[in-house]
């Protein structure tokens, strides 16, 4: 079978990507999201042409946390003090609270117009369409490829902190950054067990006039509080984004590690077994027979007639002989 030949659309694009046209790169994104089957083909083949030819590797760093904590402020302020040091940088934005007018309102929100006037920067917010887990889609993963092929060295993500998302997000990126405003005392208690074993640095913000005192007490609240995992690698610095102090520090962060293809495989791995296991689910649940079932089950339950033992082992025995009869892909 010979390989379907580029349409020009997308021959175009692969032409203005290579030579650096960040229009290129916006009219690819929009292909890739677009919900029109044909566009959608057209941004895949640029999205596949490019992988295999070019084996650019992005440091993909995430950020995370609570509205108005100020991780626009922040990214802008990394990607300029990046742009000094002769890197270039591309900063994406994933809305997953408003999946499908997130482009708009995102436009308005993520101006962070001092990096978009510079030449090396690309900024785009991305309306990420049907969210699988806390708005992390396939097409996410598509749009920070493309943007990786385009040869950027970093790849800067901005998303809300929505418990399941960080974990999601995690495993697209190399590290993920907590924002946090300096009144951040009460979110102490919000601080889960979990969080220290997906966050690779918590970043307590605003650490500037009037609020210097209060930054660097949250900061030591929040270095103590982490003490009592032992395990925990996490470490807790002091930023402001408006002065732009503690940015070396972080960009020092963010450039000290060695891409690890590996691990970011492994990763991938992972995130495709839980949207799998989920689109699965949510498949199996929508189905006529198996709600029957389980209505059935509940019921039998419900009116102790059964235990939930036998009642589980009833739905997987249906669900077995149902596979027995299986395609194979
Ligand atoms: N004092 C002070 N204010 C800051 C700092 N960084 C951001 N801000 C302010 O905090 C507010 C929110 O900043 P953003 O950068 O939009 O925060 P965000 O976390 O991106 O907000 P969302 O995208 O809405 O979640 C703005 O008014 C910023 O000017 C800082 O370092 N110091
Ligand atoms: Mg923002």
């Amino acid at each position: 079978m010979t390989a379907p030949s580029l349409a020009p659309l997308a021959l175009e694009i692969i032409n203005g990507i290579n030579e650096k046209d960040t229009r290129a790169l916006s009219k690819a994104i929009t292909l890739l999201e677009s919900k029109d089957n044909l566009k959608k083909t057209i941004g895949m083949q640029v999205l596949v042409n490019l992988k295999k030819h070019n084996q650019n590797l992005s440091r993909k760093i995430a950020f995370t946390g609570s509205p108005g904590a100020g991780k626009s402020t922040l990214i802008e302020a990394i990607g300029l003090h990046l742009l000094t040091e002769g890197y270039n940088v591309a900063v994406l934005t994933i809305d997953p609270s408003s999946p499908i007018s997130g482009g708009s309102i995102l436009a308005d929100k993520t101006r962070m117009q001092r990096l978009s006037n510079k030449e090396r920067a690309f900024i785009r917010p991305s309306a990420s369409g049907k969210g699988y887990l806390g708005g992390i889609t396939p097409t996410t993963l598509d749009v920070i490829e493309i943007v990786e092929t385009a040869g950027y060295d970093f790849i800067l993500i901005e998303t809300i902190g929505v418990g399941q998302n960080e974990i999601d997000i995690k495993d697209l990126v190399d590290k993920l950054i907590l924002v946090l405003p300096p009144t951040a005392g009460d979110e102490l208690q919000g601080l889960k067990k979990g969080i220290t074993e997906v966050v690779d640095l918590i970043l307590i913000n605003k650490n500037d006039g009037m609020l210097k005192s209060a930054a660097e007490l949250t900061a030591m609240q929040y270095e103590s509080a982490l003490n009592i995992f032992p395990a925990h690698k996490t470490d807790v610095k002091l930023c402001s984004a408006i002065e732009a102090t503690g940015i070396v520090e972080v960009c020092m962060f963010i450039k000290d590690f060695t891409i690890n293809t590996q691990e970011r495989q492994q990763k991938l791995g992972q995130l495709l077994d839980r949207i799998a296991s989920q689109e699965l689910l949510q498949t199996l649940m929508k189905d006529e027979t198996i709600k029957q079932l389980i209505y059935q089950q509940k019921t039998a339950i419900l009116t102790q007639k059964e235990s939930l033992t036998n009642a589980i082992e009833t739905l997987i025995i249906y669900l077995t002989s149902c596979l027995k009869g299986k395609k194979t892909p």
